[in-house]
């Protein structure tokens, strides 16, 4: 049998404890779909509402007339539903436990003191000027501020825009912009792996770019206690201004409709995109899935492991988890610092039972050996989750074998920026598991394989991923371009939300991703858009024309491969690699770092001048036996000599 074919049926022992077993998996499965309205009028009954919607879903596909609402006369308040709610049965209970880079720091905030200190923050926000309706950006490193400051916009309806702490200035100043925040959070430093990253210098440098005097206040956390440079009357510190606030903040109601948050991703083309998001549907949709994709039973410590700059943070660190008073872990370092063995002592401290990681950083353990978990027991474990990228087979069985004892049950999740919340997985209790695949839809999602046509495809099938009705969670626009998010999701195939992923479903109805079928590239479950590296390259001098493109890499997944045709008097040399390089983190940041360039004294191109991508894929997979058809090239014999010089061998 091979790898793709094993399956690890339900426990029955597991089944009996679930929220869902197979029974009512499926049959709540085709309640969502038969009654969409009548589901998901009674599942709202989980968040409270100071006014109850009577008005559930609203949605139209059509690329003429693209319109999503939920819950669209309802009113309530993010954060109120997740911290004020649990107070009186859970006031003492963990909400986050914060686990810090070096491991003998950690910390603990019990719902009531995350309600005081958010509300304080909350007050904090409004004595700056921030009111209903304004945008915050966060720089902020993985502390418990970081999620104070998401719920306390949401407590006063301010929209917050978290932007990932490994982006560069510039990546920064243009999110700045685009959202037009007058106040940014962010922190003097940031500690990673016993590594300090200048969070407030990146803020300063960004806050000099054109445009960003849109920004009145910096406020800044204390963390490492680095040293920064001062802009007096527009920096403040976060404890100076917080601690001096009444802890005392009504949670303003909110309409389901009003954006909770922007988010910005990278698409195929042009320039990031910041997706909207709204209250009501949004954290219904992460507090559902949190539920029973997780099987969150009540005082577990769960347990997340990406970053809140990340669609995973927001929804599976912050808002699912607190919305269902879970106690929800927060880790500020990386895997393998300061030993490989991390991971597995964390668990063991704070008695985790879920676990919800990433295949690269399953891949970076797995390199290390069976033996990298010999520093923990990891006793407590009941279930692991995957999310980001494909997970291979093998890294699966090694998840399930060495770090899960082999005895808890994988959820692959896929899902993405756009839809909020997890959209295909197994509920553990459910569905019976096959290493690669995410398996089965949840509630109210409809799925669905298309050719490149557009036809439907029944069946055993493999073609684009698509899905063929809303859903609660889905963003609602692109912040300030509606006619971009009709374009970029509804237009492939009219009608239907085009994910960007190809996808296989095979003969029992389980789907297999198979990756992005666009110009993105999943780095490390980065997404990046080869363009944005694209139009980097070309701002320097040197470089005459660059196109990216991805190529299979053992831990990343997918690494960053370069080819780049250089100005006439430029010269290739190790040191303008180094150089092009340093540019592209400085522009983008470190994770959009290149791992292979190639110089390419030209690039193959259609008679129309499109560059043919499909071959520098092949060329960069080192698969050059099968490169299809090359006779609309202007000129072959280019192919050939990328194809001697290539750098991946
Ligand atoms: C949540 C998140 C979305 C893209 C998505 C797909 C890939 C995510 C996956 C997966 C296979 C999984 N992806 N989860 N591919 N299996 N379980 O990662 O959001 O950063 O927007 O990325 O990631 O290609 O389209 P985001």
């Amino acid at each position: 049998m091979t790898e793709q074919q094993k399956v690890h049926p339900v426990s029955e022992e597991f089944a009996a404890n679930a929220w869902a077993d197979k029974e009512k998996y499926l049959s709540m499965y085709q309640q969502s779909v038969d009654d969409p309205q009548g589901f998901w009028a009674e599942q709202a009954k989980r968040l409270d509402w100071s006014k109850a919607p009577t008005q559930i879903k609203h949605a139209t596909f059509d690329a003429d007339n693209v319109d999503i609402r939920w819950f669209e006369d309802g009113e309530l308040n993010a954060c109120y539903n997740c911290l004020d709610r649990h107070l009186e049965r859970r006031g003492d209970q963990p909400a986050i436990i914060w686990e810090g880079d070096d491991p003998s720091d950690s910390k603990t905030y019990s719902f009531r003191e995350l309600h005081a200190r958010t509300s304080q923050l909350a007050n904090a926000l409004k004595s700056m000027g921030v009111g209903k309706g304004d945008t915050v950006t966060l720089y902020m490193p993985m502390v418990p501020e970081a999620s104070m400051a998401m719920l306390a916009c949401a407590r006063i309806g301010a929209i917050h825009s978290v932007v990932f702490g490994g982006f560069s200035p510039d990546a920064l100043a243009q999110r700045v912009v685009d959202a037009q925040s007058k106040v940014v959070i962010t922190a003097d430093e940031s500690i990673r792996g016993g590594k300090h990253v200048p969070l407030k210098e990146n803020v300063d440098a960004a806050l000099t770019r054109e445009g960003t005097d849109v920004v009145d206040k910096v406020l800044v956390v204390k963390r490492s206690g680095g040293e920064i440079d001062w802009h007096e009357g527009r920096d403040v510190w976060f404890h100076e201004r917080v601690d001096e606030q009444s802890s005392d903040c009504p949670a303003e109601p909110m309409n389901a409709e009003d954006p909770l948050f922007i988010l910005y991703t990278s698409g195929s083309t042009g320039q990031p995109k910041g997706l909207k998001h709204t209250t009501g549907g949004y954290l219904l949709h992460a507090a559902l899935t949190h539920q029973y994709v997780f099987d969150y039973q009540e005082g577990e410590v769960y347990w997340c492991a990406a970053d809140v700059g990340w669609i995973t943070g927001h929804s599976y660190i912050v808002y699912g988890p607190l919305a269902n008073g879970a106690t929800t872990l927060m880790f500020e370092g990386v895997p393998s610092y300061p030993t490989p063995g991390r991971i597995g002592e964390v668990i063991d401290k704070h008695h985790v039972s879920i676990l919800y990681t990433s295949p690269t950083a399953i891949r970076a353990l797995m390199a290390h050996g069976d033996t990298v978990m010999d520093s923990s027991t990891r006793n407590s474990l009941r279930l692991l989750g995957s999310v980001g990228e494909p997970i291979n087979p093998e890294a699966w069985e090694w998840f399930h074998r060495v770090i899960g004892n082999s005895k808890c049950p994988i959820v692959d999740t896929w899902w993405q920026t756009e839809t909020g919340g997890i959209m295909i997985a197994p509920l553990p209790g459910a569905v019976d598991l096959k290493p690669g695949s995410a398996t089965r839809p949840f509630f109210g999602v409809l799925p669905a394989l298309v050719d490149n046509e557009g036809n439907i495809l029944e069946g055993a099938s493999n073609g684009n991923l698509v899905i063929l009705d809303s859903w609660p969670g889905q963003a609602r626009s692109i912040w300030q371009n509606h006619e971009r998010f009709v374009q970029t999701y509804f237009s492939a195939y009219p009608g239907k939300y085009f994910t960007g992923d190809g996808c296989r479903r095979d003969e029992d109805g389980y789907y297999w991703i198979t990756g992005r079928v666009d110009d993105v590239i999943n780095v490390s479950g980065h997404r990046m858009g080869t363009a944005e590296i694209e139009s980097s390259l070309v701002a320097h001098q040197a470089v005459a024309e660059a196109a990216v493109v991805g190529y299979p890499h053992d831990i990343k997944g997918q690494g960053i491969y370069i080819y780049v045709t250089l100005g006439d008097e430029y010269e290739p040399s190790d040191e303008l690699k180094k150089e092009l390089t340093q540019w592209v983190r400085k522009d983008i940041g470190p994770i959009a770092s290149p791992d292979v360039i190639q110089w390419a004294p030209s690039l193959p191109k259609t008679r129309s001048g499109k560059i043919m991508r499909r071959i520098l894929r092949k060329i960069a997979a080192n698969e050059t036996d099968g490169l299809g058809d090359t006779s609309t090239l202007a000129d072959p014999s280019v192919v050939q000599d990328l194809i001697e010089n290539r750098a991946n061998r």
